[in-house]
């Protein structure tokens, strides 16, 4: 049988198995088209940016692990990534920008000099592929970090310059949202914290309040930026204390009615984004996801269609929450190839928003409320079983991308004529 053919047939049946359970699929394949996800673009170089030749980038704050050829060097080769990327995943997507990918065109333009025209191709870029940008102030990779502390130094020139960048940043991140008619997310991660025991601990989080508060001053309409502050347990170097910790962060977002943003790799290990996303909602308007895979801490590797993912998007389809919740990645593996790692990290978080819109989710509440815990548990188990892989592909044939593992081959293609090449 024609292999188009086969995916039709798999779906009728298994749109049957699902009806069955009261959930309409073609409801399904309709609503997926609200699962928009932020492409992180710092997947493609490991973090780099095209700010100066990789060699000289300093450390402080983040780092990629592997050297797999094909890395993109160049803003050009970026965006041929994000285009293979993009022709490669169903449904929409926006691009997740750091600021240190700006355009700069072989000129050394310091943090805090960074204009909308250094973003201005990329907005046209973006207009182009019809998709929305969001936007990220970066402290590291930069000899004002390298003391391990940025907006909550206690040397005021460091401390100046990073309110300017921040500054910058927003500015810069209205515009966008004003030229695509999209908001852009703006997110502020810092790595400030200290390897050992500090004493001060007050002091440092008194200081991060005022920086944030300084660069924040100016309000920009919500339909052009959005702010959202990302809370982190602990980096590398920064084991003892980091000063945006999650209790910082929240009561900074709620009294200052910011987004948090949740990354799931900046949590103790047994502690579940999924769960916070509703405790969250309580008091705040929006938060913003960092969807990533923590591999026995921080480690940023290619999300997969685990448990916790599970969790964070069945919260979001149960909730209704879509209108609140801002989704982007988080993960760098520079081991594997890069196109491929978006891919597949990306296809997983889709695959998951549809494994939760193919729950018959009144069923178990109906459960749930008569006090039947076997029976919702049986259900739960049972749902793991459906046919959701039939539903998967056919809504890839219908989205023109490359059904079931059908995009390796693109890849290999791919890394064998440009990749390779680099
Ligand atoms: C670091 C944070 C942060 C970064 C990106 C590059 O721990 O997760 O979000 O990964 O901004
Ligand atoms: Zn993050």
């Amino acid at each position: 049988m024609d292999k188009n053919e086969l995916i039709k047939k798999a779906y009728a049946l298994a749109k049957e198995q699902y009806a069955a359970l009261g959930v309409d699929t073609e409801k399904v394949l309709e609503n997926m088209g609200k699962v928009i996800i932020s492409l992180h673009c710092w997947q493609a170089d490991d973090v780099g940016g095209f700010e100066i030749p990789n060699a000289e980038l300093s450390g402080g704050g983040i780092q990629a692990t592997g050297n797999y050829p094909g890395k993109a060097t160049s803003l050009e080769e970026m965006r041929a990534d994000l285009e293979k990327v993009l022709s490669l995943l169903p449904g929409s997507q926006r691009l997740n920008l750091h600021a240190i990918y700006g355009d700069f065109e072989g000129e050394r333009v310091d943090r805090d000099q960074i204009e909308v025209k250094h973003f201005q191709s990329w907005i046209d870029w973006c207009k182009k592929q019809g998709i929305g940008i969001d936007f990220n102030a970066s402290f590291f990779s930069h000899p004002n970090a390298d003391s391990g502390y940025t907006l909550s130094s206690k040397d005021e020139s460091v401390r100046q310059f990073w309110v300017e960048h921040l500054k910058c940043c927003r500015l810069i991140s209205a515009e966008i949202g004003k030229q695509l008619k999209s908001p852009c997310v703006h997110n502020i991660w810092i790595p400030d914290g200290s390897k050992d025991t500090p004493i001060d601990r007050n002091g440092l989080r008194k200081i991060l309040k005022k920086s944030l508060d300084e660069a924040m001053e100016i309000e920009y309409p919500k339909e052009y930026m959005k702010d959202a502050v990302e809370s982190k347990l602990f980096g590398i170097g920064a084991e003892s204390m980091t000063v945006g910790s999650h209790d910082f962060y929240m009561g900074y977002a709620i009294s200052r009615n910011k987004m948090i943003c949740l990354d799931n790799g900046h949590f103790h290990p047994t502690e579940q984004v999924g769960d916070k996303i509703s405790a969250c909602l309580q008091f705040l308007d929006e938060v913003l996801l960092h969807i990533t895979r923590p591999v026995r801490w921080d480690s940023d590797h290619v999300v997969t269609l685990n448990d916790d993912v599970q969790l964070i998007a069945s919260e979001i389809i149960r909730n209704d929450f879509f209108d609140r919740v801002n989704i982007g990645l988080d993960f760098f593996d520079a081991s594997i190839n890069r196109i491929g790692a978006y891919v597949v990290g990306t296809r997983a978080v889709k695959k998951a928003f549809m494994i939760a819109m193919l729950e018959p989710t009144s069923k178990l509440t109906e459960f749930e409320e008569a006090g039947q815990n076997f029976e919702r548990l049986a259900l739960l188990e049972e749902l793991k079983t459906k046919p959701f892989g039939a539903v998967w592909d056919y809504y890839c044939l219908q989205e023109n991308v490359p059904v079931g593992e059908g995009f390796i081959a693109d890849i290999q293609e791919y890394e064998k004529k440009i990749l390779s090449k680099r």
